[in-house]
């Protein structure tokens, strides 16, 4: 405990110096992008990794992406330049973007893409909505989470002639309380299920049943709207000073094994103190186990553009690897047709991103060997995305969904 309560020090005097009484403001921090040896990447985040506050690095491209604060500015400039890298400031006061993002049009009172909602405001728009179209839509708890919120979905399920249960699809998005794009793009999916004239939208509306669970961590998602925009984990308490695990390190397949910590003050990827230990991880996985007939489970993050398919801890490949490769790449062509935007992948995270255990698309195809699992990385820089071009990546979306479905009933999935 001792040994926490040391590297969280710092840490801990910043965030409560900076957010006790207001949203975090993130003033005059630094995006930062570092190009040179990877090895010597490693070697600047272990210097800094638990002794000073870093609310967000990536590898991407070859290159690090780093937000820096700017009290640990000079130590940062020092430190890659004395393991021979080469940085590049590419946002100067990443608060500018925040208060950007922040400022989204809200049509009076009305849900919109146009801006970015709560938590309960989104839940509100679920409910209202399932009542427009009580006939064929209700709302779904898929779980609950560590401060007592409901994972609240809608289930779309219009009415069939055939006598067998339709196949389902299962979304699951805003696993990382951060990756805002994808509650805001997974509504504005909805919302195009339930109104759109399209007849290749309503076809796909009425083959099958739909689970879709925009914000399954609602409690990190509230304290990124209210506290602090970076977080990502749930706000389970870990230790005194300490608080939530990465939800996308905490199912119970290969647990803990690649790119995930045991440390609970990581403020990226702590996997929790054992598989499930999350409310959120646990209690959604029961549900998703109780359901009959999974076809697909599509997870939304954000914002490495990218199509993934399971494993993510692994190389090798599974035994319908080449049909999921085939539909991801139709799907992605979908995708692109919209904006002329172009996803790396599909492939394993493994080959196109990092190996990373204990997500819920692995566990899923694991544990419940669901034939079409992928993980969706939308688009944006470190989580932004404006939210008047919300309609953007939500059309992208509709579209790839529209192309994933497609090529697995080509290709007799459905
Ligand atoms: O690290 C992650 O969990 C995902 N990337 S993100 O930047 N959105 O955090 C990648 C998820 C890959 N899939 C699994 N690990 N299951
Ligand atoms: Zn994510």
């Amino acid at each position: 405990m001792l040994f926490y309560l040391f590297i969280c020090l710092p840490i801990i005097q910043v965030s409560l110096a900076e957010s006790a009484y207001e949203y975090k403001s993130y003033k005059n921090y630094k995006l930062y992008e570092v190009e040179g040896d990877h090895e010597n990447f490693n070697k600047v985040l272990e210097n800094l990794k638990d002794f000073v506050e870093l609310p967000y690095f990536e590898t991407r491209n070859d290159k690090l992406e780093i937000l820096i604060a700017p009290d640990v500015n000079s130590l940062f400039e020092e430190i890659t330049s004395f393991y021979d890298l080469k940085t590049k400031v590419v946002v100067e006061d990443y608060s500018e973007i925040i208060r950007l993002e922040k400022s989204g049009y809200r049509r009076n009172s009305v849900f919109s893409w146009t801006a970015y909602y709560d938590v309960d405001e989104i839940y509100a728009y679920l409910g209202n909505i399932s009542k427009e179209y009580s006939n064929w839509t209700e709302v779904v708890v898929g779980g609950e989470s560590y401060e007592g919120r409901k994972i609240v979905g809608l289930r779309i399920n219009t009415p069939t002639e055939a006598d067998e249960p339709k196949k389902i699809i299962f979304i699951e998005s805003g696993i990382h309380a951060r990756e805002w794009i994808t509650p805001a793009t997974t509504t504005y999916f909805i919302n195009q299920l339930l109104t759109s004239t399209d007849p290749k939208i309503t076809s796909i509306r009425d083959q099958f049943e739909w689970q879709i669970f925009p914000t399954v961590n609602p409690d990190g998602y509230h304290y990124s709207f209210t506290w602090d925009r970076m977080w990502r984990k749930t706000r389970s308490k870990s230790t005194f000073f300490c608080y939530g695990a990465d939800p996308n390190r905490n199912w119970d397949y290969n647990w803990l094994q690649h790119g995930a910590t045991s440390n609970p003050c990581n403020y990226q990827t702590y996997g929790g103190s054992e598989p499930f230990s999350e409310k959120e991880t646990r209690t959604l996985s029961e549900y998703i186990q109780h359901l009959d007939n999974i076809l697909a489970y599509v997870a939304f993050h954000a914002d490495a553009q990218m199509l993934l398919v399971p494993y993510s801890d692994s190389v090798d490949h599974i035994d319908n690897y080449d049909d999921l490769i085939k539909i991801g790449k139709t799907s992605l062509e979908y995708g692109y047709k919209v904006n002329g935007a172009k996803y790396d992948g599909p492939a394993t995270a493994a080959e196109i991103l990092y190996k990373a255990s204990g997500g819920s698309m692995d566990w899923v195809r694991h544990a419940l060997g669901t034939p079409l699992v992928y993980t969706y990385e939308l688009r944006g820089r470190s989580f932004h995305w404006p939210p008047d071009r919300i309609y953007e990546q939500g059309d992208e979306v509709t579209q790839m969904m529209l192309g994933l479905i497609t090529e697995a009933c080509n290709l007799d999935y459905c």
